[in-house]
C-alpha cells in the first residue's frame, strides 16, 4: 500500500499538541515578538534552541512514530528551524534551488518540510496553508529523458493543480502537516473581510492580526538519512552564494550550518535525539566553524 506522502505529497497529523500545549507556546511566542519589530516574521536556529519547550516539539512520540511511517527508520532531522509569524507566502515549493539537482525527481528522494501550527484554519485569519495535492510528482518521467523538459512538465501540471484542485488543509490548533519538498503549496490568507484590516509588509507579513489569532507556525526539515547530504551541500552553497545584500537569508542557512551535532546542542536536544534513534544533519567541526565566522561577521555588519 501507497503511504499518503507518496501518493499525495502530504500527511496531516491531528492533535500532536493538546490544547494546553498550545496555549501554553503561544503565551511564549507572543512574548517573544513584544521585544522585536512590529513585524517580525521569524525566530531561527539559535533562538529556538535556547528553549526548551520549542526546541523539543519535532520529539514528541506522534510525530517521530508518523515521520518514521512515511521516511523510514532512518530517520534524520534539520535543525534548520523556522518559527513563522503572519506569514503571508505564495504558491512555491519549498525545493525551488534545488530543482536541476539529479536527486530531486528520484524515486526514493523522501524530504519534507514539517509544520506544527498553534491556531486553527477556521479562524478568518489565514491559519493554516494551501497545497496542490500530488503536485509533488514528476509525470511521464519514464517516456522522457531530458531533465529540463521534466522540469517543465512538471511547472506546467502545477500550474493547472494550483489554479483547479487546490486545497486548504483544515487544520486544529495543535495539528502537525509534512509535505514532500516538491508540493506547491502557499499561506492561507485571511477571509475577505478580515483582509479589510491587514497590510502587507515588504518582508511578506501581515499585520493588523489580533493578537488571539496571530499565525504561528514552525517548521523543520526532516528526511530519510539517505537524503541528507544531498541538502546539507545545497545549504552551504546557498549560504555562500547569496549575495550580502540579502542578509538575511544568508543569516538564515548560517545560523544552523554553523552548529556541530552534539557539541553545540543543549543536552536534552542530544539525549532526545538518540533516545529516538534520529540523527541531525551536521557538518564537520572544521566546517561548521567557518560558518560561525561568517556569522560573526554578520554579526558585526562587516559583510
Ligand atoms: O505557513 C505558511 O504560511 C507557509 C510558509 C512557507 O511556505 C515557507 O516558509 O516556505
Ligand atoms: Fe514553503
Amino acid at each position: 500500500m501507497k503511504d499518503n506522502l507518496s501518493k499525495y505529497g502530504y500527511v496531516h497529523v491531528k492533535n500532536v499538541l493538546s490544547k494546553e500545549e498550545v496555549i501554553e507556546l503561544r503565551k511564549l511566542l507572543d512574548a517573544k515578538f513584544n521585544n522585536k519589530e512590529k513585524d517580525a516574521r521569524a525566530i531561527h536556529a539559535e533562538e529556538v534552541l535556547k528553549e526548551e519547550l520549542l526546541y523539543l516539539l519535532p520529539f514528541k512520540n506522534k510525530v517521530i512514530k508518523r515521520l518514521k511511517q512515511s521516511l523510514g527508520g532512518d530517520l534524520c532531522y534539520f535543525s534548520d528551524y523556522q518559527l513563522m509569524r503572519n506569514i503571508a507566502g505564495n504558491w512555491h515549493i519549498d525545493g525551488g534551488s534545488e530543482l536541476y539537482k539529479p536527486y530531486f525527481m528520484a524515486d526514493d528522494y523522501r524530504f519534507v518540510k514539517c509544520g506544527i501550527y498553534l491556531q486553527s484554519s477556521n479562524e478568518g485569519w489565514g491559519g493554516s496553508i494551501l497545497i496542490a495535492p500530488r503536485g509533488h510528482k514528476f509525470f511521464l518521467k519514464n517516456l522522457i529523458n531530458n531533465k529540463l523538459v521534466r522540469i517543465l512538465i512538471k511547472n506546467f501540471v502545477n500550474k493547472i493543480q494550483v489554479k483547479f484542485f487546490s486545497k486548504v488543509i483544515n487544520i486544529e490548533a495543535g495539528d502537525m502537516l509534512f509535505f514532500d519538498a516538491r508540493l506547491p503549496h502557499k499561506s492561507q490568507w485571511p477571509n475577505k473581510e478580515n483582509l479589510k484590516f491587514i497590510k502587507v509588509n515588504e518582508n511578506g507579513t501581515l499585520t493588523g492580526i489580533p493578537t488571539e489569532h496571530t499565525k504561528y507556525a514552525f517548521y523543520w526539515n526532516a528526511c530519510n538519512i539517505n537524503n541528507a547530504e544531498d541538502f546539507l551541500i545545497n545549504s552551504k552553497e546557498r549560504a555562500i552564494s547569496i549575495k550580502t545584500c540579502s542578509n538575511n537569508s544568508k543569516a538564515f542557512f548560517v545560523d544552523y550550518l554553523k552548529l556541530c551535532f552534539p557539541d553545540d546542542y543543549p543536552n536534552s536536544f542530544v539525549e532526545h535525539a538518540k533516545k529516538n534513534n534520529v540523527a541531525i544533519a551536521s557538518l564537520s567541526r572544521a566546517e561548521s566553524d567557518v560558518f560561525k565566522g561568517i556569522s560573526d561577521l554578520i554579526e558585526s555588519d562587516e559583510i
